[in-house]
């Protein structure tokens, strides 16, 4: 029987402006609370170590890459895991990822209580737009700066429980925890940035928006019987909100902790992942119930093809 106290560091804004030093300054903050409310396993949000920068058109090449990180860790994000390592704190945080063949991803990676890292994720469902798009509020460009992540949706046996992650728009999508399901995943972390409005739709606001939220976590949760950490980056970015929200589910889809503000703000629930058995066995038991060979469109399909 596992047990591990899962902290979500739920960060609030980060200018264009603020330097990473001053982020990787904040999330050590988070951690240092962390440490001393007995968290052992800590979530950041998406991207965690600069503004959302895919709301900016750029076309310069170095431009864009200055918002990368090319090693991980770099020299700026050592000492988030050193302290990691010193508190003896499992984490996971997204960031730009800039590979040495000039590849970029939308990534998140996840650590062990020793601070190594022991799996990586890039982000699969992108979001967005590639071109510059007059007919929106605002823009929202992930399509633009990053590819489709390449890694498919591994899990990993860390600290004695299956993790697997996923990124943001990701969590709209039963097919990535379905994907982690089927490899019996007990934590799904979820980093997230998401606009407070809709860019197209003006009467869609904060209310629906956290209501999609977290009608996506929890019902992730409970269809596959795993505890979920959906983490927001949250607050006013350069005058574009973010919406808050974050929250920890159980694998029976309650929420367990809920975040209040739109502010760097730690979230804290002890998870015993035994409780993931149950539904494991029984109702979600996919081997027993899942009926495969009437799923063919699920891969075969991408689009909605009316025929009628
Ligand atoms: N970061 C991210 O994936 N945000 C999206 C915004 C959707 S609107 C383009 C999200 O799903 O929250």
């Amino acid at each position: 029987m596992t047990q591990l106290v899962v902290g979500g560091a739920q960060m609030g804004a980060i200018q264009r402006a603020d330097s990473r030093k001053a982020v990787i300054a904040r999330m050590i903050a988070l951690m240092e609370e962390a440490a001393s409310r007995g968290v052992e396993m800590l979530v950041y949000p998406e991207l965690a170590l600069t503004t959302f920068f895919p709301r900016w058109y750029m076309e310069d090449a170095a431009e864009v890459d200055a918002w990368f990180e090319r090693e991980m860790p770099g020299p700026q994000t050592a000492p988030l895991f050193e302290k990691a390592r010193e508190l003896g704190i499992a984490m996971t945080f997204g960031y730009a990822e800039l590979t040495p063949e000039g590849r970029h991803f939308n990534t998140s990676i996840l650590t062990n209580r020793k601070g190594e890292i022991v799996g990586k994720y890039r982000k699969i469902h992108l979001p967005g737009h590639v071109e510059y798009d007059t007919e929106r509020a605002f823009q929202h460009l992930e399509k633009r700066y990053f590819e489709p992540g390449d890694l498919g949706f591994p899990v990993w046996r860390n600290e004695g429980v299956v993790m697997g992650m996923a990124i943001c728009n990701d969590r709209r999508w039963p097919e990535t925890f379905r994907c982690l399901g089927l490899q019996g995943v007990e934590l799904v972390t979820i980093g997230y940035n998401t606009p407070s409005v809709n860019s197209q739709m003006s009467a869609e606001g904060l209310k629906e928006r956290l209501f999609h939220s977290e009608l996506s976590l929890q019902a992730g949760a409970y269809q596959n019987a795993t505890y979920v950490a959906g983490i927001a980056k949250a607050g006013v970015e350069d005058g574009h909100p973010l919406m808050g929200g974050s929250i920890i589910v159980d694998p029976n889809g309650f929420v367990i902790a809920r975040a209040e503000t739109e502010e760097d703000e730690l979230i804290v629930a002890p998870c015993d992942f035994s409780a993931c058995a149950f539904g494991k066995s029984t109702i979600f038991d996919f081997a027993r119930h899942r009926r495969i060979e009437h799923y063919g469109r699920i891969t075969s399909q991408a689009g909605m093809v009316v025929e009628v």
